[in-house]
């Protein structure tokens, strides 16, 4: 069965759930490694407000006995603390008067996906029943389901990594990122990047963006190591791994943009110095280089996959641009409550999560596994079968 996954929940609603099918029964899952991945997600510089009301954890609901899969759904919840003071806005229950008489949002912000969710679902009358669903607190849940799949990698030899490659214009590492550059990160810095030696300069850039009322974008680089050639696949074009993987990074908030491997500076190199030769050897074949950011024909080729995100900076903004009200068709300033300077740190963990899933459903694609015994039973037969034509970097668990 495909690897499957549902989120839902409103950011001021009771809490953010994840639904993720086909995970394979006899995994043991570590909890604090889940809450460990919520609180990277949260953690960061130039966080607003809520996140000092929010303290994610995990909270597994079907699908797990004695902290071991079962072959079922999981359910994954995370409460939202700000619920509290929401209950009533966010009333799923409200009887009509009452909700005739609140506050209604009609100012759409520009970039943000207030206007287009107001005509498409109908609810010009109040942005809030947009904004609730559109906003990047829903990625707790797709962080929660991220660490299931990291888990489930980890048992099959893969890891994953993130860190902040640029922010706010200032680049601290130009290209594509290795694993190694991303084992720099320190996930207790200020802003996770791949050069804690300079996060004091970007803190002031961020701080000056507050204090402006500005916000601010970046790049964030994802690696994963480890992971076995043949996944994803060139036969139907929706099973591209390259293609799967721009999708769910894409499908990340704020971000604008997807490279794979040296994915945007390919186009101004010679096709001589645009490929990665590959040199075969004792141990395996080696590759003399990763452009390619490990996919080839969107098939996995044994090597570092590389992806980087280009976030935009976020549309809630203290000054707000030029916008209209709905209720009256007349010009005004965009609607605004609290928001964050920039969510780039949290941007690169989220990535990583949206990675870690799509690698592990064409993970589980090849190899199957209605258990994690037959998962890995599969993996070793295949890396046998490869015998010393195999990525020399490719060792099954
Ligand atoms: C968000 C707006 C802010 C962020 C939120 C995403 O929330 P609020 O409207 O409550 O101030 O803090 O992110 C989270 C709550 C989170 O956990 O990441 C938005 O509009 O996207």
């Amino acid at each position: 069965m495909a690897l499957e996954l549902v989120t839902a929940g409103e950011s001021h609603g009771r809490e953010m759930v994840a639904v993720l099918s086909g995970v394979p029964a006899g995994l043991r899952l570590d909890r604090e490694a889940i809450d460990h991945e919520l609180s990277r997600r949260q953690h960061g510089h130039g966080r607003g407000g809520r996140q000092k009301i929010e303290q994610d954890r995990v909270d597994l609901r079907a699908g797990l006995r004695d902290g071991v899969t079962l072959g079922s759904p999981l359910v994954l919840a995370i409460a939202n603390r700000d619920w509290e003071n929401w209950s009533r806005v966010m009333d799923p229950w409200a009887v009509e008067e009452e909700a005739a008489a609140r506050r209604r949002l009609t100012s759409p912000r520009p970039g943000h996906a207030d206007l287009a969710g107001a005509w498409k679902y109908d609810h010009t009358s109040d942005l809030r029943n947009v904004l609730e669903r559109a906003s990047a607190r829903e990625t707790a849940a797709r962080v929660a389901a991220g660490a299931v799949c990291k888990q489930l990698l980890a048992r099959c030899g893969v890891q994953v990594r993130s860190g902040v490659l640029a922010l706010g214009g200032v680049t601290l590492l130009d290209g594509p990122p290795s694993f190694a550059d991303l084992m720099k990160v320190n996930d207790r810095s200020p802003l996770r990047t791949v050069a804690p030696a300079r996060e004091a300069e970007l803190v002031a850039l961020v701080d000056r963006a507050k204090h402006d009322g500005e916000t601010l974008g970046g790049v964030v680089g994802v690696v994963a190591r480890g992971v076995p050639p043949g996944l994803g696949s060139y036969a139907r074009w929706e099973d591209r791994l390259d293609g799967q993987i721009a999708q769910v990074v894409m499908a990340v908030q704020a971000v604008k943009a997807v490279a794979i491997g040296a994915g945007i500076e390919t186009p101004s190199l010679p096709g001589s110095a645009a490929h990665d030769a590959i040199l075969p050897g004792a141990a395996g074949l080696r590759r003399g280089s990763n452009r390619a950011g490990g996919i080839e024909g969107g098939v996995s080729n044994g090597e570092e996959i590389v992806v980087r995100g280009f976030m935009k900076p976020i549309s809630t903004l203290r000054e707000p641009l030029p916008s209209v009200d709905l209720a009256t068709g007349k010009a005004t300033t965009a609607a605004y409550e609290r928001s964050d300077v920039t969510a780039v740190p949290a941007c690169g963990v989220i990535a990583e999560a949206a990675v870690a899933f799509v690698l592990t459903r064409a993970l589980l694609a090849k190899f199957g596994g209605d258990s994690i015994g037959d998962t890995l039973a599969a993996l070793r037969a295949f890396r046998r079968r490869l015998g010393k034509l195999r990525p020399a970097g490719f060792v099954a668990p």
